[in-house]
């Protein structure tokens, strides 16, 4: 066991702030690193000590491995916390710390590769008994077994990279026409993208739901899970709104999933917290998709329902002490939903908007956590992920927590850039998300206009994106030199009809 008295956060935002407030609670020091463009940012000041990383961009900042490392040693920092993001999932930084005895806050650097590799993590889940969609494996440039594999498994089919996860290099092909093209963009994608070319075939299932299951693994060969969180409601394979317990599942079935994510964390050795996700189909029954070997960020609705501090968990774990909890101590109480607070325009295709909150007043009062990473008077730098803050209600039943997510989100006050506040208000009002009738289409389903701007290639969209950060922000950037403060209404019309006129452009 470490008494471990110092940590260093390798992360900003506020998952930087919540790590330091974790570390507050547990009488740990924290020490915050900082890129340039974060040099007066709300995470460093939640934290006990910070030091410059130098640079704007991620890879010039918080990914820089040997930077990072220097500063926990320097600090005397003997566990570095990655958060979500950045180095979290990286298995060589991982082994970095471990060649410089720095406590990585997460599993081994073994783990990490294994289940990032999502044609290991398959085998492996395949070992512990998990159901897993029908599939094949083989190399893309053995076409007349692909077709084999395909015919065998049943139309329609999905390709995925071995190296992906999270979407990138999928392709759904329909019939066996269809095969040889998509595979061929499969596997070069895949390259490009990971410089991974294996591509494998599974069954599609359609219209699924995400739940996922949260897990704790000691290092004394304790595991438990903490129930599940229900995700289906994202876009471009990016969560907006998460709950737990999903409105789908039972303790039955919570049980048999449960059972099935602690069996993969047993094989593969798993270490520290967890998530093993799952699709689940109308039928409910459930197949295993990859295991995310991190916090994630929807954590905190695990949180409310539990009772549990996962970060706090994290910490001993890494400590080397034992799990006080067993599996029948872990209770479900009530009803938490997780509204991510993303700078976009959910109304535009949910393109990042960055710029200076110039008003900012975050909700409070019964049932409300607010995680952010930022107070009024920030801006929101374009270099990183467009996240703000989390915003996380709690219920006695499903209807009290949307009831006090539309109050919590109506209350919230942001002023300066463009938010998807609006749009979760839509969705805390509609008839079927009221009911519970979730998919991974239900955005597409029941907000058709935003999804023809969602249907745009990812290439196309990071491109428009960015293009109209560029934009927002050299408006911004002029108006503060002007002495100016807030954006007008009469700009911000200009300004969409300049993106609207940009994306058009594109589209052709
Ligand atoms: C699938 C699927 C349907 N059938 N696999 C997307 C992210 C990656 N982790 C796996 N994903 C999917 N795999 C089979 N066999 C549908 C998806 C999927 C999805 C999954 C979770 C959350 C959102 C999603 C959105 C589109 C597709």
């Amino acid at each position: 066991m470490t008494d471990i008295k110092k940590i260093l956060i390798a992360n900003r935002g506020e998952i930087a702030v919540r790590i330091a407030r974790a570390c507050r609670d547990a009488g740990i020091t924290s020490v915050a690193v900082y890129s340039d463009p974060d040099r007066t940012a709300y995470h460093i000041r939640a934290a006990d000590e910070a030091y410059p990383l130098g640079g704007a961009t991620s890879a010039e900042s918080y990914l820089v491995q040997e930077k990072i490392i220097a500063i926990a040693k320097e600090s005397g920092a003997q566990a570095i916390h990655p958060g979500y993001g950045f180095l979290a999932e990286n298995a060589s930084f991982a082994e970095l710390c471990r060649q410089n005895n720095i406590i990585f806050i997460g599993p081994t650097p073994e783990v990490i590769s294994l289940l990032g590799d999502k044609l290991e993590a398959r085998q492996t889940a395949v070992k512990s008994g998990l159901p897993l969609a029908p599939a094949g494996t083989h190399a893309s440039d053995d076409i007349k077994k692909a077709h084999q594999t395909a015919k065998d498994i049943g139309y329609p089919i999905l390709i995925k990279a071995a190296a992906g996860g999270g979407g990138k290099g999928m392709r759904i092909v329909e019939d066996e026409d269809g095969l040889e093209a998509a595979l061929a963009t499969a596997a070069s994608e895949a390259s490009s993208a990971f410089g991974d070319k294996r591509v494998y075939i599974e069954k599609y299932i359609a219209r699924p739901r995400h739940i996922e299951i949260q897990i704790l693994a000691d290092t004394h060969g304790n595991v438990i899970h903490l129930g599940e969180r229900e995700c289906s409601i994202q876009r471009r394979h990016q969560k907006v709104i998460e709950e737990s317990p999903s409105p789908v599942v039972d303790d039955a079935l919570r049980s048999r999933m449960g059972e099935a994510a602690v069996a993969i964390a047993r094989e593969s050795g798993y270490i520290g917290a967890g998530t093993v996700e799952f699709l689940v189909d109308e039928k409910l029954n459930f197949y295993f998709l990859e295991v995310n070997t991190r916090l994630q960020v929807e954590h905190p609705v695990t949180e409310l329902v539990t009772g549990i501090d996962l970060v706090q968990e994290q910490f001993k774990i890494a400590a080397g002490q034992k799990l006080a909890l067993k599996q029948s101590d872990i209770n479900h109480r009530g009803h938490a939903i997780e509204c991510r607070i993303y700078a976009e325009e959910a109304a535009a295709g949910f393109i990042p908007s960055t710029g200076r909150l110039a008003a900012y007043n975050e909700p409070s009062g019964p049932g409300v956590r607010v995680d952010s990473g930022f107070v009024a008077g920030d801006s929101i730098p374009v270099y990183y992920d467009s996240l703000i803050a989390k915003l996380i209600t709690w219920g006695s039943d499903r209807d009290q927590a949307i009831r006090r997510m539309r109050r919590a989100l109506e209350e919230y006050v942001v002023q300066g850039v463009e938010t998807t506040i609006p749009f979760e208000l839509l969705v805390m009002k509609n008839q079927r998300y009221i009911d519970g009738k979730l998919s991974t289409h239900f955005i597409a389903d029941e907000f058709p206009d935003l999804a023809a701007s969602l249907a745009q290639p990812e290439d196309e969209m990071a491109l428009s994106a960015m293009a109209a950060a560029i934009v927002d922000f050299q408006r911004k950037s002029k108006m503060a030199g002007l002495g100016q403060r807030e954006t007008s209404t009469a700009d911000s019309w200009k300004l969409s009809g300049r993106i609207d006129g940009l994306r058009k452009v594109w589209q052709k």
